[in-house]
Order: C-alpha cells, then sequence, then structure tokens
C-alpha cells in the first residue's frame, strides 16, 4: 500500500482516504496506481466503501509537478491509467460513497464522479481549472461529468473557470447531498453501512447495469431492464426481504 493511501476496515465499510495533505492530496501516478489496486484487492468482507481525504481539502487533483510532456501516444495512455483507475471504482466490487470538503477540482472532481454517491461539506467547492491551464480534462470528466451537470455547466466551467460552491453545487447535480461543515465522512459511512445492508444482487444491478441501461436505446433498455429485473427478483434473498415486509418484520418507507 502506497503511505500517501489508506485503507482501514470499519465493518463491512472499506475507507479509503488519500493521505497527502500538503499537496492538498493532488493525484500523482503512485496515487492513482494505488488508487486501482485497491480498488481492485478490496477485502472481501467488504460491501461498501467510503473514499475520503485528509486535511484541508479532498482533492487538488493532477499533481501539476509530473505534468511533463509527453507524446500523444504517451498521452493516451497516461490519460488510460487514469482511466482504469476510476473504471475500477465505478465497476468495481462494492458501491463507493465519497465524501467531499474544500477543493474538489480537476481530476480530483473526476475521481469524485466517478464514486456513486457524492456527499459534501458546505466548505466544498468544484472546479476544472484544466481550462485555465491548457490542458483538458482527462481521467473520464469529459464523460462522467455532463451526465451529472449537462455539457453547458462544464463547458462554462472550463472556458470560464467558473467555480461552484457548495450549495450551488448540490443544487446542480454534483452532490446528492449537502451536510454541515466537518460532517462530510460521518454522513457518507452511514449512507456506506446502509448501503452495505442491501441485497449484493441489487447493489450489483445499480452499479453495474442501471448506468449501461441509461445509455442503450430505450428498446434495449427495457429488455436490459427486465432481464436485471428477473434475475434479482429469483434470488432467495429478494423473497425472503419481500417476505419480511409481508409479514410486519421490515421497515415500513417513512416519510419524516
Ligand atoms: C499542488 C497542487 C496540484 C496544490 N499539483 N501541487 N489542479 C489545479 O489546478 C488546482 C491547483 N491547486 C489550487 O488551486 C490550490 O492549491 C487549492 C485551491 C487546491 C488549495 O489551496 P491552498 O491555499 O489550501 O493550498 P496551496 O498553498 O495552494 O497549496 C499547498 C501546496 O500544495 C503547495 O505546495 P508547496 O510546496 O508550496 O507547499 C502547492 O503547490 C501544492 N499543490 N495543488 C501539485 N494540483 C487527468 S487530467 C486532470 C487534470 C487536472 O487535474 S488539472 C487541475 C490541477
Amino acid at each position: 500500500m502506497n503511505s500517501d493511501l489508506q485503507l482501514d476496515m470499519q465493518g463491512d465499510v472499506a475507507i479509503v482516504r488519500i493521505n497527502r495533505a500538503p499537496k492538498r492530496n493532488a493525484l500523482n501516478d503512485e496515487l492513482i496506481l494505488a488508487l486501482r489496486h485497491t480498488f481492485e484487492t478490496l477485502p472481501t468482507e467488504a460491501k461498501a466503501a467510503v473514499l475520503c481525504g485528509n486535511g484541508e481539502h479532498f482533492c487538488a487533483g493532477l499533481d501539476l509537478s509530473e505534468l511533463q510532456s509527453r507524446d500523444a501516444g504517451q498521452g493516451m495512455q497516461h490519460s488510460r491509467m487514469w482511466h482504469s483507475a476510476f473504471h475500477q471504482i465505478q465497476f468495481g466490487p462494492v458501491p463507493v460513497v465519497a465524501a467531499l470538503h474544500g477543493a474538489v477540482v480537476g481530476g480530483g472532481l473526476e475521481l469524485a464522479a466517478s464514486c456513486h454517491i457524492r456527499v459534501a461539506d458546505d466548505t466544498t467547492f468544484y472546479a476544472l481549472p484544466e481550462g485555465t491551464r491548457g490542458i483538458f480534462v482527462g481521467g473520464g470528466g469529459a464523460v462522467r461529468i455532463p451526465k451529472l451537470i449537462g455539457v453547458a455547466r462544464m463547458t462554462d466551467m472550463m472556458m470560464t473557470g467558473r467555480v461552484y460552491n457548495a450549495v450551488d453545487g448540490e443544487r446542480i447535480g454534483f452532490a446528492q447531498y449537502l451536510v454541515p461543515t466537518g460532517t462530510a465522512f460521518d454522513k457518507a459511512l452511514e449512507l456506506a453501512q446502509r448501503i452495505a445492508t442491501n441485497a449484493p444482487l441489487t447493489n450489483y444491478a445499480l452499479m453495474h447495469a442501471l448506468p449501461r441501461i441509461a445509455e442503450q436505446a430505450a428498446d434495449h433498455g427495457f429488455v436490459t431492464e427486465s432481464l436485471m429485473s428477473s434475475i434479482t427478483q429469483a434470488a432467495p434473498e429478494a423473497k425472503a426481504r419481500v417476505d419480511a415486509f409481508l409479514q410486519g418484520r421490515a421497515a415500513k418507507v417513512e416519510h419524516k
């Protein structure tokens, strides 16, 4: 394990923490490879994960001190390395909840976008300084970020250097949860613990089938949905959970 990345288990939730606060958790090649390795080799008892950062910021993006001149082929390979690490987060074994605070910028925003749920505290801000640094996103942001906020907003962020604060970031779709300063980790852990109690096949369907279905032509999507629906329903765990509700042993949907 790279010393800039910590993995701890809290029950059946894996806590993955970027531990490079003096450099604002900027991502160098070793950290990217460590992220990939960590999510490839999570302990088998992990049923969900929280991804967070030490210090005042979640992540300042690409470590700019490592930005070297690369020819087109080397540049492609470097970007593809980021893709494969973030792909492992999005399509790995367990749902990942990102706990955000402070800067969530550049590659840090791309990293957050590869997680399944984002919890932001009041200090969070979002930016894509690639635009003003004369570069482009390369960690999957061009694919994932428009799915959260739309092409028009991402274009604006990159062309004008616009920074979204925590409130507006939640409003436009960066984060699903906005919580008071200093509580993003606790909320993310609470959500991950709840997610860990879901039927594994349901979590699998949400991680691996839903994003693909949403991108399929509707006619194909309906069929894939039916397949996934029938597979989950056929599992004994689904029957046990439905029976528990019918016998009054499972929680109702509550509106507080
Ligand atoms: C860094 C980095 C970094 C900080 N690479 N060293 N990302 C950016 O363009 C964001 C650049 N960073 C910032 O705008 C600010 O640092 C922050 C808003 C994130 C935080 O500000 P602050 O005042 O808390 O910290 P600081 O004083 O600016 O930085 C502390 C140290 O971290 C300092 O080093 P030091 O040796 O002088 O102490 C900074 O140089 C260092 N640092 N951010 C390297 N990013 C796959 S493509 C993705 C492309 C991108 O991500 S481009 C966007 C890069």
